[in-house]
């Protein structure tokens, strides 16, 4: 695949554009991918850009280098006061931003992951929709050691995808785990040579690319619905009044309201 590389206004994520495909890589390979809030603030733009970009049908999310997706929050700028520290000392907790970003936008998301996926970095990949990962993946959570948690989606998705049992002994633990065992117990969807992970990864996304965008956009919110609450169900439902305002019934309102007249919607069957 020949990436265009569209990385000029970033500082901490390479942006790359193919095909249909958006890639987003944490370029942090030295701390091994973890996130300042600057990376974090990078990844939202990057996502808005490519969810706005009707170019794009699918997204990558990855890490720079072949050891680590990510390894969570920085730890070397984590403040006193409740989360990471900017450049001009405000603290975030930006990366739950990311996360709902993640889960809302409409276009299928995948975490492709070399070596560590591990704290906040695991939660990355299990928010994304799909996960493929190469041979030398190492899956886990630090919170409880490293004096953090995550109640959200971290724990309460982490639960959907692997069940009560096994999502506490991830956090009470913080053992790791390779792929295989990963692949086990469905938290990621194939393990793959590390050589073919590029390959695999967007050879699945081709394959994605294939298939119909508004079903995959109601799918993704339906399986979102289920955990989401009041927000999930907003999501498959604002796909209703999507498809509704491509209707003639939908757009005989509009229309009556535009000419001053009373709508008619006679003609619009009444479906049993
Ligand atoms: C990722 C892991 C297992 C890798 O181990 P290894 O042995 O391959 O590498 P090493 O030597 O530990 O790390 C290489 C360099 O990267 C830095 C290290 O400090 C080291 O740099 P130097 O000391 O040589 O200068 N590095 C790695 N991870 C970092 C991090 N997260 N922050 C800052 N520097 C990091 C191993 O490195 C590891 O266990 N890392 C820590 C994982 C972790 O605890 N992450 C935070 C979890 S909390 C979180 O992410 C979070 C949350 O719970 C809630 C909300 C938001 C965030």
């Amino acid at each position: 695949i020949e990436w265009k590389d569209c990385s000029e206004k970033y500082q901490d994520i390479l942006f790359h554009k193919a095909e249909g495909i958006a890639k987003i890589t944490i370029n942090r390979p030295e701390v091994r991918n973890a996130f300042r809030p600057q990376t974090v603030k990078e990844m939202i733009q990057a996502l808005s850009d490519a969810r706005y970009d009707e170019q794009v049908g699918t997204i990558i999310f990855t890490g720079a280098g072949d050891l680590a997706f990510c390894s969570g929050g920085d730890q070397k700028v984590r403040g006193d006061y409740g989360g990471y520290k900017d450049s001009d000392g405000t603290h975030h907790l930006n990366v739950l931003d990311l996360q709902r970003d993640i889960r809302t936008c409409p276009k299928p998301i995948v975490a492709m992951v070399a070596g560590y996926a591990i704290g906040g970095g695991h939660v990355l990949h299990m928010v994304c929709d799909l996960t493929i990962a190469a041979e030398n993946a190492r899956f886990g959570q630090t919170g409880p050691k490293v004096g953090s948690f995550d109640g959200g989606f971290g724990a309460s998705y982490m639960a959907r995808l692997v069940g009560q049992k096994k999502a506490r002994e991830i956090w009470f633990l913080c053992r790791q785990y390779d792929a295989q065992e990963a692949l086990d117990m469905g938290l990621i969807n194939t393990v793959v040579p590390l050589e073919k992970l590029e390959q695999e990864t967007v050879t699945w996304c081709r394959e994605i690319l294939q298939n119909s965008p508004m079903a995959l956009r109601c799918l993704k919110a339906a399986l979102n619905a289920d955990c989401d609450g009041q927000q999930g169900l907003q999501e498959l439902a604002g796909n209703a009044t999507m498809l509704f305002y491509m209707t003639e019934e939908g757009q005989e309102g509009r229309n009556a309201f535009n000419e001053k007249r009373q709508p008619n919607f006679d003609k619009f069957p009444r479906n049993p």
